[in-house]
């Protein structure tokens, strides 16, 4: 793969994420060490995550949450809030989507992003990783780290390699990875450590001084995969989320048939909204309805644009004016949905510069 071929590729990951929402809910808690896992009294279950303060202690994730007790018994322990964590994640991915559109999720906190084509927008990489934390923190107020590099393997690494709230910009993978415990390798878990140790390898750069056929003959592919790795010679690219979703739509049964006009047009002020907010970089051309009423008869009607837009009071506007039609029938109402359609990806929006 020539100079010119290579893609830049950046690896996102939130600091220690459902601890850092917790603080965010309740700033009292700052400064103060705080567990998100099972409930320490359960006898069972375990940490999602600690914040660093708790981390001090030595408690970490997946550990039984009765150890963390021992360890750190004046912590704060707190039950997960997946859907605060959730909403927090979806407004994170939305803005690293308006950087660049060529995004992969990969967990709740964590994403990679082809930034190759900003190498022309900015002075290096070193200052669009600091702008995409600062947006980020301005945004949401949460902190991340990245890591830059030329594959998505070493930028996972790198990403870990300078938390919290920070970059690291890899030019040279192989003297960059060389060093560091083979440990950080996502895949090489406890068991397949002390394995390797135990055979002599320890740094990454033992991969390299083995030799590619006796990578091979022990691990199978996965030991040349560690061999090319170690070598900088890994250009793992990432899988875009294309527009696979040509529509968004969401519906809502009344608990009991409804007839009261005002509570059916807040119930699709409702909707309307919450589809705004899955719409992420796509616009919409049409706007659909659905009643269906008691007697389980469903029209559906939609109303198309000439150009594309993303607002919400196009989606409003449009949805209350095809309820209109249905306002004369003196039926109740089951159920009412309203459909997005013909939905088009927002290339890369332009970055407002405004965090700096
Ligand atoms: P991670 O990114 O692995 O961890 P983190 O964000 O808490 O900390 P770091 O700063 O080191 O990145 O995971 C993201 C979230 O996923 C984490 O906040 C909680 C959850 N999680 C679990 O529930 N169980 C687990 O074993 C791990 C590793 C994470
Ligand atoms: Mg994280």
């Amino acid at each position: 793969m020539t100079e010119s071929e290579r893609k830049v590729i950046a690896h996102v990951d939130m600091d220690c994420f459902y601890c850092a929402c917790e603080v965010k809910k309740n700033p009292s808690l700052a400064g103060k060490p705080v567990v998100v896992g099972a409930s320490p009294y359960a006898g069972r279950g375990v940490v999602s995550t600690a914040n660093y303060e708790a981390r001090k202690y030595g408690v970490k994730s997946a550990m039984p949450i009765s150890k963390a007790f021992k360890l750190l018994p004046h912590g704060v322990y707190l039950r997960p809030d997946g859907s605060f964590y959730k909403y927090n994640s979806n407004q994170i991915m939305k803005i690293l989507k308006s950087i660049s559109d060529q995004m992969q999720q990969v967990s709740i906190d964590e994403a990679y992003l082809d930034i190759t084509s900003f190498s022309k927008i900015f002075r290096n990489f070193q200052t669009l990783g600091e702008y995409v934390l600062k947006l980020i923190k301005k945004k949401t107020g949460l902190t991340a780290s990245i890591g830059i590099s030329y594959s998505k393997r070493v930028s996972k690494i790198a990403s870990e390699h300078n938390k919290p709230f920070g970059v690291t910009v890899v030019e040279d993978s192989k003297q960059f990875l060389s060093s560091q415990d083979i440990g950080v390798i996502p895949g090489i878990g406890k068991v397949a450590k002390a394995k390797m140790n135990e055979m002599g390898l320890h740094k990454i750069h033992d991969f390299v001084k083995k030799g590619k056929m006796y990578m091979i003959d022990k691990f199978g592919k996965w030991g040349l995969k560690l061999y090319l790795l170690a070598n900088g010679e890994d250009y793992s690219q990432i899988k875009f989320q294309k527009a696979k979703n040509k529509s968004i739509s969401k519906e809502r049964t009344f608990i009991s048939d409804q007839d009261n006009w005002l509570a059916i047009k807040e119930t699709v002020e409702k909707i309307c909204s919450k589809l705004h907010s899955q719409l992420n970089n796509f616009q919409f051309k049409t706007v659909s309805i659905k009643i269906r009423y008691n007697d389980f008869t469903t029209l559906t009607r939609d109303l198309s644009f000439k150009v594309a837009s993303n607002t919400i009071d196009s989606i409003r506007q449009a949805a209350n004016k095809l309820l209109e039609e249905f306002i004369l029938v003196a039926k109740p109402i089951r159920l009412v949905g309203v459909k997005l359609t013909n939905l088009i990806q927002v290339n890369d929006r332009q970055l407002q510069l405004n965090v700096f």
